[in-house]
Order: structure tokens, then C-alpha cells, then sequence
């Protein structure tokens, strides 16, 4: 049986790939600093901080791959974010490389180009414009996921999530949202592909009003099913559309284009 690994098991996505993935019959190693609870049938549990290079090593020996969602997921004090998203994916890509290069699924964001503007379309050769420091360490990991493929051949699905919950909450979603079923066909689509590479994937459902442009990862055969507009009119009874004129309406980083820098305490 393939022994995957998970990190940020604990987190919003790491609850849902583990019920998800579990169905399909993979043996899972579910990590996270933070409590997961026990382990069932098919489940190990390892509890690691991301920033430790020798717990991360021993975590990874013995996996053919990573979903790697652990992290600070929003915008944060600079040393949190050094410490989980900088630190922490230098030492999973250096176990990666002691430990046979198991294939990486790396959750990056959408605000690697939060400062685009919502009417324009990108596609993924795009230059990076994060929202934040959230946004540039995920800037940070694909550079690093990229130099790992070029110098050692370490695939690497470098996925920019939009917004993945569990229906779109707000106007911005109706373009950026991920649903659930489509994050796992995703997963599934990228463990199981002959020759993966190290593309960067938009993360993100069949939308009516999607920015993002996934043509050139037509190779992988990945057919996102959800579309956001379902969910519309429900939208539109939940609140009133942003203002033309104000960064929600203007940026698709959307509302992390207004956060301060987070003063270390
Ligand atoms: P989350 O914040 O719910 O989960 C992240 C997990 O990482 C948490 O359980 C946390 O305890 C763990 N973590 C934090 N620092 C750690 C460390 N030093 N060592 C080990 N574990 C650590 O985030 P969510 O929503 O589940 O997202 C998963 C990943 O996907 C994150 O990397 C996030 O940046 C990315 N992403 C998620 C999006 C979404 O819409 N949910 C959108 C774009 C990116
Ligand atoms: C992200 O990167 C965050 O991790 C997630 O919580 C959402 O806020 C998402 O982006 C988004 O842009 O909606």
C-alpha cells in the first residue's frame, strides 16, 4: 500500500483530504504540531513542527508522497511565517532529497498574485505580485519547489489554492472558489500521473468567473466538476456586492491586500 503523507492534518484541508483519501484505500501518515486526534485503521499519526529539520526527516522516511498544507495559512508576524512556511519547507524538501524524492503536492495561494486586478486573466508564466508576506513565502516555496526540480528532479504539483471551503462565502468566491470534490480530484489526479513535472496549477473550480487560466496543465487531465455561480443567488441574498472603487471589488487578493504588517510582539 502507498504511504502518503500529510502535513497540516490538523487544519481545515487536512480534515478533508483525511476522510477523503482514507476512502480510497491509502495508508496515510497525518502530521500536524498541532492535536489530531487518534489514529484509525489505516492511519499513523506523527506530531512534528515543521521547523524541526530532524523531526521533518524522520517524518518523511518511508513515504511515496507529501500533501503538504501545513503552514500559516493567513497573513501573521514575520517570524511565525519564517519559521512554518520558510524553515519548514526548506526541511521537507531537504528530507524529500534523503528520502528518494517522493512526489510533493505543494498547497500554495492565490496571493502569489493577490495584486492583480480581478478584470484581468492570468495564466501561470504570469510574474508573481503577492498581497503580503503570507503571499511571498508561498512565493518563496514555489521558487524553492522550482530549484528542486531543476537541480534534482523533485516533482512538485505547485498548486495556487483560490478559496477552498465548503461553498463560496462572499462575491470574491464566486471566482476564486475550490470545492472539496474538486480539491480531492485534484490530489488523486496528481498522485496518480505517470510524469507529473512541477507545474504550477490553479487551484480552482470550474467557475463561471474564474481569473485563471489551467490550459497549460491540460496533461494531466484534471476536469474540476463545481462551478461557483451555483451558489449566486444565495451570494447575493448573504450581501451586497463590494463597491467598484474598493479593494474588494479590485484586487484579487481581495481583502488580504489591506492587511498591515503584523507587528512582532
Ligand atoms: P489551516 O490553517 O486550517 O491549516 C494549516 C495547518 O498547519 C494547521 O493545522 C496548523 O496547526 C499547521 N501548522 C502551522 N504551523 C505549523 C508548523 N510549524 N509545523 C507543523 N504544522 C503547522 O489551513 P487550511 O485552510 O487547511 O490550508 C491548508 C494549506 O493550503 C495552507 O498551507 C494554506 O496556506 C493553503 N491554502 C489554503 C486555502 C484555503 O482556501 N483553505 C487557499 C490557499 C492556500
Ligand atoms: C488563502 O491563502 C487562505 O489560506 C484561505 O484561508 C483563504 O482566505 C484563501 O486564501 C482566499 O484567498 O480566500
Amino acid at each position: 500500500m502507498r504511504r502518503i503523507l500529510i502535513t497540516g492534518a490538523a487544519g481545515g484541508l487536512g480534515r478533508v483530504l483525511r476522510t477523503r483519501l482514507r476512502a480510497e484505500g491509502l495508508l496515510l501518515r497525518l502530521s500536524d504540531v498541532a492535536e489530531i486526534g487518534e489514529p484509525v485503521p489505516g492511519e499513523e499519526i506523527v506530531r512534528c513542527d515543521l521547523a524541526d529539520a530532524k523531526a521533518v526527516d524522520r517524518l518523511v522516511d518511508g513515504c511515496d508522497a507529501i500533501i503538504h498544507l501545513g503552514g500559516i495559512s493567513l497573513e501573521d508576524r514575520f517570524s511565525r511565517i519564517l519559521d512554518a512556511n520558510i524553515l519548514g519547507l526548506f526541511n521537507l524538501y531537504e528530507a524529500a532529497r534523503a528520502h528518494g524524492h517522493p512526489r510533493i503536492f505543494f498547497a500554495s495561494s492565490n496571493h502569489t498574485i493577490g495584486f492583480y486586478r480581478q478584470d484581468e486573466r492570468l495564466d501561470a508564466g504570469m510574474p508573481m505580485r503577492p498581497d503580503g508576506l503570507y503571499g511571498v513565502s508561498k512565493c518563496f516555496g514555489e521558487a524553492l519547489a522550482r530549484m528542486y526540480f531543476d537541480k534534482f528532479g523533485q516533482e512538485t504539483a505547485i498548486v495556487r489554492i483560490g478559496s477552498c471551503f465548503e461553498r463560496p462565502r462572499n462575491h470574491r468566491m464566486l471566482s476564486s472558489w475550490l470545492s472539496y470534490d474538486d480539491l480531492t480530484s485534484l490530489v488523486t489526479c496528481v498522485l496518480r500521473a505517470p510524469l507529473l513535472g512541477c507545474p504550477v496549477i490553479w487551484g480552482v473550480s470550474d467557475n463561471d468567473r474564474s481569473w485563471w487560466d489551467n490550459s497549460a496543465i491540460a496533461y494531466l487531465g484534471w476536469r474540476p466538476k463545481d462551478n461557483a455561480e451555483a451558489f449566486r443567488d444565495e451570494i447575493e441574498r448573504m450581501e451586497e456586492r463590494p463597491a467598484p472603487d474598493t479593494p474588494l471589488a479590485i484586487w484579487q487578493g481581495g481583502p488580504f491586500t489591506q492587511d498591515p504588517i503584523v507587528p512582532e510582539a
